[in-house]
């Protein structure tokens, strides 16, 4: 399967079903009482984390995702049925972002998240029955489901990111820490997708990850080679190893990674330095190289020199880290249905003869609203006065015949 680490489309959830408008008809009697039921809500769009998938592949041409609406309700107060979800399965590690940004940080497998909720079903009429208004002849209108345009970001979720120039021999050296067969090769750019091996878990009480991702070179930041983009897939580990081969001036890759780790915003990430090769170097040359890396570890990932040290070390250092930083750029947000400001109501001036209604609830009702039936807009027009729209209207200097808008709705106010 191809990696693809990113994927954008749109995702739209049902409408809700519309409420019905239904007497009960009995024999001998003419006309009975309201008995029209609730529409259904519409299916949601909700994502999932599972560890079976490792890419974002199945999107990549993906432009639409929609769960189905609800059914209308009907007479007999049978409610309408309820649109399925639609669940959407994405790899653990998937961030999710609408245009105001992150939306959900899909980090464990299972982990769920409703990314477009759908609209609530319509009351029928018998709803609306009361001891005054015995036949009430009107219902309300499904909401509309949530739509927005999404991106989805995979992050190899890793506890230790290894970092270094091309062919400086990450993907030698994941192979031999862990049980990973990445594609090792005596050419630059070898490895093209980041890609994961587990440590031991017989060796260590907790296993960790490791990550290796394509090399780097001067300028990656600026998009020169493969681009530092694959940085990000080592944002969130713990620990960085930074990779250097032994055998092609280390002190100069060295400060280029450390240089491009900073243009990435990773400068204060904790990391361990590892030079590779030193099975090609004597023993002058690896003198030189400890004096010059004091901290180094010096290993060979061809000959598993110094790599059972280097696994103590990744692990000491992780124990001593701490638990996985969860938090991401932002706090997810807090998700809702409508996206109000404010929560109550404002009426606004917006012309010579034009006022503007909005809040959450009474935008609502206007959705709801069956502007086919007139005594639909009756209660429409009842709720209006109910909830004080009226009054601050005319607070506002609305006068009969100037136009009012909630929403999408515009009508005359009289
Ligand atoms: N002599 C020697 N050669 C090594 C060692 N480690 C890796 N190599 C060789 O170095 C070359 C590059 O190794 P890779 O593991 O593909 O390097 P890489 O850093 O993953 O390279 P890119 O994926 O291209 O960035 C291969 O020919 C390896 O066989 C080592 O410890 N000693
Ligand atoms: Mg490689």
């Amino acid at each position: 399967m191809q990696f693809v680490d990113e994927a954008r489309f749109v995702v739209r959830a049902g409408c809700g079903g519309d409420g019905s408008v239904s007497f009960n008809r009995e024999k001998y009697k003419p006309r009975g009482g309201p008995d029209g039921g609730r529409g259904g809500d519409g299916g949601s769009v909700i994502f999932r984390a599972t560890e079976d998938l490792q890419t974002l592949e199945p999107y990549a041409h993906r432009k639409l995702v929609k769960a189905e609406r609800g059914g209308h309700g009907s007479g007999n107060n049978r409610a309408g049925e309820r649109g399925d979800d639609v669940v959407v399965e994405v790899p653990v590690g998937t961030l999710i972002y609408d245009e105001h940004g992150l939306l959900a940080d899909l980090s464990e497998a299972g982990e769920e998240a409703v990314v477009a909720r759908g609209g609530l079903g319509g009351r029928g009429n018998s709803s609306f029955a009361t001891s005054t208004r015995r036949a009430p002849a009107f219902r309300e209108k499904g909401l509309p489901g949530e739509e927005r345009e999404i991106r989805l970001e995979l992050r190899v979720l890793s506890d230790v990111g290894l970092v270094g120039l091309p062919n400086a021999g990450k993907s030698s050296l994941l192979s031999v820490l862990s049980a990973a067969k990445p594609k090792v090769g005596d050419y630059p750019f070898t490895t093209l997708t980041p890609g994961l091996g587990v440590v031991d878990d017989r060796t260590y009480r907790e296993s960790f990850v490791v990550a290796d991702i394509p090399g780097l070179i001067a300028g990656a930041s600026e998009g020169r080679g493969l681009g530092n983009r694959f940085l990000r897939h080592i944002a969130r580990a713990r620990l960085l190893a930074l990779v250097l081969d032994g055998t092609q001036d280390p002190e100069g890759a060295q400060a280029t990674l450390r240089a491009e780790l900073y243009a990435a915003g990773l400068g204060g990430r904790p990391y361990v330095t590892v030079v590779n090769k030193v099975d090609v170097l004597d023993e002058e040359l690896r003198g030189y190289l400890r004096e010059e890396f004091p901290d180094a570890v010096q290993v060979s990932a061809l000959t598993g020199e110094g790599v059972p040290e280097l696994r103590d070390l990744l692990e000491r250092r992780l124990r001593k880290l701490g638990e996985r930083e969860r938090a991401v750029e932002a706090v997810v947000r807090e998700h809702r249905t409508f996206r109000p400001t404010w929560s109550g109501m404002r009426v606004e001036k917006t012309g010579e003869h034009e006022y503007e209604v909005s809040g959450e609830e009474i935008e609502r009702l206007a959705l709801r609203t069956d502007w086919n039936s007139p005594e639909g807009v009756e209660n429409f027009q009842r709720e209006l006065e109910r909830k004080g729209v009226v009054a601050a209207l005319r607070r506002a200097g609305a006068a009969p015949g100037d136009e009012v808008r909630i929403g999408d709705v515009g009508f005359d106010f009289s």
